[in-house]
C-alpha cells in the first residue's frame, strides 16, 4: 500500500521499487524454455504418443469425429485418459447401452443431443462414401426417421436411437 499518494516522492520511490527490484524477485529464474535450451541437444524420441491417425486406418470416414467426441477438448486433441476411455468403450465389454450413448454422440455432428436429418445425411455421406446421390441419401435418411423417430418431433433423440439399436442389434458391431 502506498500510504504517502502515488504522487509523492515516497510513493514514486515504492512504486519504482515494486516495478524493478520486486518485480525481478517474482519473476521466476529461468522459465521452462530456458531450461530446455541449457540442456545439451537431443533427438526426439523414437516413439510418439498414438494420435487418431496413427491409431485408425486412413479410410476410416469418422476418424476425426471420433476423437473430437473422446477429446475433453471437443477438438480431437486426446489425452491419455480420453485415449484410455475411448478403448474401454469399443471394447468387446463394454455395455451396449455406453457404445449406443457414443455413437449416438459421434452421428450428433452438430452436438445438440439430437440426431437431425442434416446429422443424418452426414453419417451417410461418410458411410457410403458420397456413392449414393443426393436424392438417394434424402431418402435413405427420411426412412431411418420415419422408423426410429418415436415422438414424431422429425429428430432422432438418444431415447430414439437406444430403440433403434434394440431393434437392430447388429448395429454396433
Ligand atoms: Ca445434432
Ligand atoms: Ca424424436
Amino acid at each position: 500500500m502506498l500510504q504517502s499518494g502515488p504522487w509523492s516522492e515516497k510513493g514514486w520511490e515504492s512504486l519504482l521499487y515494486r516495478k524493478t527490484v520486486g518485480g525481478l524477485t517474482d519473476a521466476p529464474l529461468l522459465s521452462i524454455q530456458d531450461m530446455g535450451a541449457l540442456l545439451p541437444p537431443h533427438p526426439p524420441p523414437p516413439t510418439h504418443p498414438p494420435t487418431p491417425h496413427r491409431l485408425f486406418p486412413q479410410d476410416n470416414p469418422f476418424r476425426q469425429r471420433i476423437a473430437e467426441v473422446f477429446s475433453e477438448d471437443g477438438e480431437g486433441n486426446m489425452t491419455l485418459d480420453d485415449f484410455l476411455d475411448m478403448f474401454s468403450v469399443m471394447s468387446e465389454m463394454a455395455p451396449r447401452d455406453l457404445k449406443a450413448y457414443y455413437a449416438f454422440k459421434i452421428y450428433d455432428f452438430n452436438n445438440d443431443d439430437y440426431i437431425c436429418k442434416l446429422d443424418l445425411e452426414k453419417t451417410v455421406n461418410k458411410l457410403t462414401r458420397k456413392e449414393l446421390t443426393p436424392e438417394e441419401v434424402c431418402l435413405v435418411c427420411n426412412k431411418v426417421i420415419d422408423e426410429a423417430d418415436l415422438d414424431n418431433d422429425g429428430k432422432l433423440s438418444l431415447e430414439d436411437f437406444q430403440h433403434m439399436i434394440i431393434r437392430a442389434p447388429d448395429f454396433l458391431r
